[in-house]
């Protein structure tokens, strides 16, 4: 209830005087279980951390960083960069498929083979084309060839999944991808489409479990139904942008909510997120979607947002440039302009902190030396920067 209300506050505040007053209004339970680790360094903004502007994409979405430190950047109009942070030098990767760019679609998320060092195969995500002005999302693997001057290629791409069925309209590819324990874990959205999150026909609007070449695993909770049911590892979800394994392995996600109702759910095998038959936001014409209570048979989110904060994106932070974060969950806000930290109790969860960014955040990652990078959302006011965060005082 507290969280709600400050969350309201916030959101009803000019965003200039959100980030510090909310980190001041940490909950008791927080400050107490974290006292010891908080570290005195707070800048006069009152956030733990100095921001550095470090250069500037064309509407960037994902971005990882390679063993040697540089770092590979998705722009959604379709092109990957590679960015060489110590030289502060920006080149191309060719060979990315064509893209259908508009909407919330383009070129997606990029992730790295976790034996990337021997195999160099990265994987990436982007809405492609179909028959009728129809889109969806597909992942590819590839080889990623750097050529010695600042750039390089993806060579002997296959595309390894796609969305069944493509639908038309350019919205909630999601689109994520991860791995975990030798899995590829892919977050597929609805596609605005609402009913194909529950039909077992569809992919839409799930979370899915392949192996790393695109086939399905024998153990997946619904193999035995065949077809895209197979893939599918946890189903009812809408708009899935952000997911991780937390250091206890278990699997969480953020979703963005209709009108209201953003969520964060702990993802357990074979469940069903009742996305759209139920959820804690309404429809944006003002028809109203049942509460998760009404309907016990559907896995309830674990924290649910209204006023929304438009979760971007997820990861664990364990660096040791913020030791207070370690364990962490770190989200990036769009709408809510933000950086939300979410502290996680076993099978609880609950927002830490919120840091006012003052612009739309699209991408979060740790970098090697555990400074946190984030990427400015293009459009909508925001200019595509990126951001690096170190912590306050140079500490
Ligand atoms: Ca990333
Ligand atoms: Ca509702």
């Amino acid at each position: 209830m507290t969280r709600t209300l400050l969350a309201a506050t916030c959101a009803a505040a000019l965003a200039a005087a959100c980030g510090g007053s909310n980190g001041q209004s940490t909950p008791a339970a927080d400050t107490a279980a974290e006292a010891a680790a908080e570290p005195a360094a707070r800048a006069a903004d009152g956030r733990p951390f100095a921001v550095e502007q470090v250069t500037r994409f064309d509407e960037p979405w994902a971005m990882t960083f390679l063993p040697d430190g540089r770092l590979l950047v998705t722009e959604k109009p379709g092109t990957m960069r590679l960015y060489d942070v110590a030289r502060d030098t920006v080149g191309e990767i060719v060979g990315i498929p064509e893209v259908v760019h508009g909407g919330q679609g383009g070129l997606g998320d990029v992730v790295l083979h976790p034996d990337f060092e021997d195999n160099h195969l990265v994987y990436i995500s982007y809405a492609e084309a179909g028959d009728d002005d129809t889109a969806g999302a597909a992942v590819a693997r590839a080889r990623l060839v750097l050529d010695g001057s600042g750039g390089g290629s993806l060579q002997d791409l296959e595309v390894i999944w796609r969305q069944v069925p493509k639908v038309t309209g350019r919205g909630h590819y999601a689109h994520r991808i991860l791995f975990h324990d030798g899995m590829l874990w892919i977050s597929s959205g609805d596609r605005q489409k609402f009913d194909p999150a529950q039909d077992m026909q569809s992919n839409l609007g799930k979370i899915l479990r392949l192996n790393e070449d695109g086939s399905v695993p024998g153990d997946n909770p619904f193999a035995d139904q065949g077809g895209v049911a197979a893939e599918v590892w946890s189903l009812g979800h809408r708009n899935p942008l952000g997911f991780l394994f937390d250091a206890e392995g278990r699997l969480w996600n953020h979703e963005m909510g209709p009108k209201g109702g953003d969520e964060l759910n702990l993802v357990v095998r074979g469940e069903n997120y009742g996305y759209p038959i139920v959820s804690n936001g309404d429809h944006y014409d003002g028809r109203p979607i049942p509460n998760h209570d009404t309907r016990p048979e559907f896995r309830a989110p674990v924290i649910t947002w209204t006023p929304v904060i438009s979760p971007s994106s997820f990861i664990i932070y364990d660096g040791g440039a913020f030791p207070e974060w370690s364990g962490s969950g770190l989200i990036g806000g769009l709408s809510s302009q933000s950086l939300v930290r979410i502290a996680f109790d076993g099978e609880s969860a609950r927002e830490a902190e919120r840091f006012d960014m003052g612009t739309r955040i699209r991408e979060v990652e740790q970098g090697p030396d555990g400074a946190v990078w984030l990427l400015e959302d293009g459009g909508r006011g925001a200019s595509g920067n990126l951001l690096k965060l170190t912590p306050a005082g140079g500490g």
